[in-house]
């Protein structure tokens, strides 16, 4: 039980600022679908301890070698389908459901949304739908023309014949999500930072902090007079700018701080 103390200390400080706040925006990263099984990029057992980050997640990449790219997302889509929601995504989901809330997330995982329709019932979860700043793994998008649509079951990239194609323009599709080096949805990121700008409290959640310009979104919570609150296994860049760190896994701290 060592670090008990502090961490109940900073809980009631959290708890606090979360019941005086009238808007609230969470940024959420890979750590809060870790739980879920989902693996994260960066420290122990990440993605990028295994994978080079220049080889499958940046447009020359996908121009370089498509079938491999396609390779490691095709076998992700099958990890990450098999997940399920943990108990920090329900949370988030009843608090969105509840009062005021702006869930922001890197992650592509779709775990939020499927929180948001589980939680709502047979109500209406789009206020507990995230904004999604990196996109959705189990979306396509065409290199080409730019269309969108939902991934294709059972993509098997063994071949560049094999690579799935645009039923528009015939075109590449790749998955729909933000590499390295690429622009993020400019209509989505300004939301996000509008959002993060009117709120209260911005809680963070998972993230390393290290992916710009999506660490920056809270940034934009205390430069309008707001506060921090973050929830981590370790300290981050962010962290001297929290009013409350909470160091321990999100689907334990999450429950126990919004209840
Ligand atoms: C737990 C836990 C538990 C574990 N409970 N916690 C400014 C400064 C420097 C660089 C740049 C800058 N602006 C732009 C850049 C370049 C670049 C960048 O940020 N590089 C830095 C890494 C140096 N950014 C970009 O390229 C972005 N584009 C852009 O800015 O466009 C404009 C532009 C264009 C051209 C030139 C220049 C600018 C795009 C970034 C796209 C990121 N894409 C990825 C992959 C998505 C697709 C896919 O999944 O395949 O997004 S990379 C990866 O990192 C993924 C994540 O969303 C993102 C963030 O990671 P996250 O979520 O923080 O995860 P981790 O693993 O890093 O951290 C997990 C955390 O959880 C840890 O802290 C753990 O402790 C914790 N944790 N278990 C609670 N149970
Ligand atoms: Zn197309």
């Amino acid at each position: 039980m060592v670090g008990r103390p502090a961490v109940t200390g900073e809980l009631d400080v959290a708890r606090r600022l979360l019941s005086e706040a009238e808007g609230v925006a969470v940024l959420s990263g890979a750590g809060l679908s870790a739980e879920s099984g989902v693996p994260t990029f960066r420290g122990e057992g990440g993605l990028w301890r295994s994978y080079r980050a220049e080889d499958l997640a940046t447009p020359q990449a996908f121009r370089r070698d498509p079938v491999l790219v396609w390779e490691w997302y095709a076998w992700r889509r099958g990890l990450v389908g098999a997940c399920r929601p943990n108990a920090a995504h329900r949370s988030l989901a009843r608090l969105a459901l509840e009062r005021p809330v702006a869930i922001v997330t890197q992650n592509v995982d779709g775990l939020h949304a499927v929180a948001a329709t589980e939680e709502a019932g047979e109500g209406d979860p789009t206020p507990a739908l995230p904004l999604e700043l990196h996109g959705n793994l189990f979306r396509d998008r065409c290199s080409r023309c730019g269309a969108r649509a939902p991934a294709l079951p059972d993509v098997e990239p063994s071949t560049a014949d094999s690579l799935p194609r645009c039923s528009v323009c015939d075109g590449l599709l790749r998955p729909d999500v933000v590499w390295f080096g690429e622009s993020l949805d400019p209509s989505v990121l300004q939301e996000a930072f509008g959002r993060a700008s009117q709120a209260d409290v911005c809680l963070v959640v998972g993230t390393s902090a290290l992916v710009h310009p999506a660490a920056s979104v809270p940034l934009s919570t205390l430069r309008a007079g707001g506060s921090l609150v973050e929830v981590n296994l370790e300290r981050t860049p962010l962290s001297p700018h929290a009013a409350a760190t909470l160091l321990g896994p999100a689907g334990e701290i999450l429950p126990r701080l919004l209840g």
